[in-house]
């Protein structure tokens, strides 16, 4: 498939599409965030940029607001019409008393030119990610989505985190997919959504079976290592036959080669410095390499089901392994792309395929089970509930230098609730608050200074709003219409087990971890 042809396919699915009210917007950027189609956008642009745009963009620029932008950039947001969901999600998250986005119909948008200053922003305007730190809900989106307009649902949930690890870390990632609703929506022929930027570089991505999906990542992480501690053998053992700037590259390519941003400076640098000395010892092969050169992100990503079940012997060894490796696990607590089978995520009282009468047993606690490790970050992660949390540990996962697992809320479809996926941002920020999908952190690294790794976000839970979070789904309320006393039981169950996991994610918060020093810091 040709990385990023769903930009052609201009599908033109949704009649009604949001409309910028610029007077309103305060420049924070949560829409785009938060699309999970990659379709709203906000840009930057400079006077060059403004010179040459339509007028349907020159009339509608706010002055940039925020250090570093204010005097020297111009800011609009835009929405690519014909990509357009319609899925009312950006509407929901926008945080203005006064909406700065409202749906009108296709139609008017369509009259104002919008999708016209679509082209021009999303193809000719340059993606302004080195202005505000991409650390912060705002800075990540002035990068480019490297994934957008895929097939999945109309604000499917799972999507949105798709979407922020290709900004994040796109142009160097590496990524293996278990087979599910994520391999269908990035590879139906003869699309993919996956796309690149303007230099060329995007996500390399790939999806082998349903079952051997963490074994997949493992062993693109080992190829690519393999070449890489190629490269340092080569570098090594010619550092005394070539003369500088090669000596001084290679020592310092030796000495930060597991530091992304830091290795995409070097590559830069030392692909002309070879080029340029094509005849001395060792350059010809570290050139036949250099794709190698940049450390690579590398992801694994799948549903529960996969997660959970059918890849969980799999996942479990590799995380074992102590490999520097990502795993996102896209939590709809149910097999969403073969119809609704329930999973080992799925909790008591839930319908779904093999569980027609309410699941009776409780949901596996996966990330307990893998902080027991002692030396894999977890996070547990919901963007409609808290992008900063989200973000913040995707950040953090990918920075640490072990093995990560992020298991993200992710509505669907399946869930059948109340309003459909249009609705889906307060229901979802209501699964956080009522204490149904806590979010937490554990982060190893903190541990090893005898700190406590773990951070639990948010207020607490507010447990009485649980059952009003259960009623808003079918796969609950069903069971309540069907049998009302069963699903008084188990949904009395499915609280009491969340409950638990709540009351033991707060002892471990609260425990003392300063027996946990690493030896070496303690002999300090
Ligand atoms: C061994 C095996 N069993 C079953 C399937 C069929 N299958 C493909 S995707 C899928 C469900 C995926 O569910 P999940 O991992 O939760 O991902 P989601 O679709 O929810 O994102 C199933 C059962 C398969 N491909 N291979
Ligand atoms: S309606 Fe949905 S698809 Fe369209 S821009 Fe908003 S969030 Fe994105
Ligand atoms: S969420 Fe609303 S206020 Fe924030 S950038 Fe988008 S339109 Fe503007
Ligand atoms: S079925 Fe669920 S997970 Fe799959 S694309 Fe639709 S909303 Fe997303």
């Amino acid at each position: 498939l040709e990385s990023g042809s769903t930009q052609y396919e201009k599908r033109g699915i949704s009649d009604i599409v949001p409309m910028w009210i610029e007077e309103n917007c305060i420049q924070c950027n949560q829409c785009a965030f938060e699309c999970p189609h990659a379709v709203i956008r906000p840009f930057l642009l400079n006077d060059k940029e403004i010179e040459k745009a339509p007028l349907g963009v020159k009339n509608h620029l706010l002055d940039g607001s925020g250090k570093h932008i204010k005097g020297n950039f111009k800011y609009k947001i835009q929405v690519s019409i014909q990509d357009c969901t319609g899925c009312n999600i950006c509407v929901d998250v926008c945080p203005t008393k006064n909406k700065s986005l409202v749906m009108v119909p296709y139609g008017d948008e369509d009259k104002r030119g919008e999708q016209d200053n679509a082209d021009y922003l999303f193809n000719d305007v340059e993606y302004k990610d080195y202005v505000v730190s991409t650390d912060t809900i705002k800075g990540s989106q002035f990068a480019q989505p490297l994934f957008e307009f895929h097939s999945a649902c109309a604000g499917c949930g799972e999507t949105t985190y798709i979407a922020l690890v290709t900004q994040l870390f796109g142009d160097r990632a590496m990524i293996a997919n278990a087979t599910g609703c994520s391999t269908i929506y990035a590879s139906s022929a003869p699309s993919t959504p996956y796309t690149k930027n303007d230099k060329g570089e995007g996500p390399a991505w790939a999806n082998s079976l349903f079952e051997d999906n963490a074994e997949f990542g493992y062993g693109m992480y080992h190829a690519v290592e393999t070449n890489r501690n190629r490269i340092q053998t080569i570098m090594r053992d010619n550092m005394n036959k070539v003369g500088n700037p090669l000596v001084t590259l290679f020592n310092e390519w030796i000495k930060d080669r597991n530091d992304g941003p830091k290795t995409k400076r070097l590559r830069n640098l030392l692909i002309p410095a070879l080029e340029a000395r094509a005849s001395e010892p060792g350059v010809l092969e570290l050139l036949s390499l250099k794709k190698f050169f940049v450390k690579k992100s590398h992801w694994i990503f799948g549903g529960d089901g996969w997660a959970y079940d059918i890849g969980y012997g799999g996942l479990d060894h590799v995380l074992s392994t102590g490999t520097n490796l990502n795993v996102l696990v896209l939590d709809t607590e149910v097999y969403s792309n073969t119809g609704g089978q329930s999973s080992k995520s799925a909790r008591a009282g839930s319908i779904a395929e093999f569980t027609n009468d309410g699941k009776a047993s409780a949901k596996k606690d996966l990330g307990y089970l893998t902080m027991m490790y002692g030396n894999i970050y977890v996070a547990q992660i919901n963007s409609r509930a808290s992008q900063r949390q989200t973000i913040q540990a995707i950040k953090e996962a990918e920075a640490y230098p072990g093995p990560s697992l992020i298991i993200a809320y992710s509505p669907c479809i399946a869930h059948g609730m109340d309003g459909g996926l249009m609705k889906s941002v307060d229901q979802a920020d209501l699964a956080t608050k009522c204490g149904y999908w806590p979010i937490y952190s554990y982060d190893p690294r903190l541990s090893e200074k005898g700190e406590n790794p773990i951070k639990i976000s948010g207020k607490k839970p507010d447990w009485d709003r649980y059952e009003e979070f259960l009623l808003h789904e079918n796969r609950y309320r069903n069971l309540k219409v069907y049998n009302p006393e069963h699903a008084n039981e188990l949904f009395a169950k499915n609280k009491a087990d969340a409950q638990f996991r709540y009351r033991q994610l707060t002892r471990m918060a609260a425990a003392d971890w300063s027996d946990e020093v690493k030896v070496e810091d303690k002999e300090d």
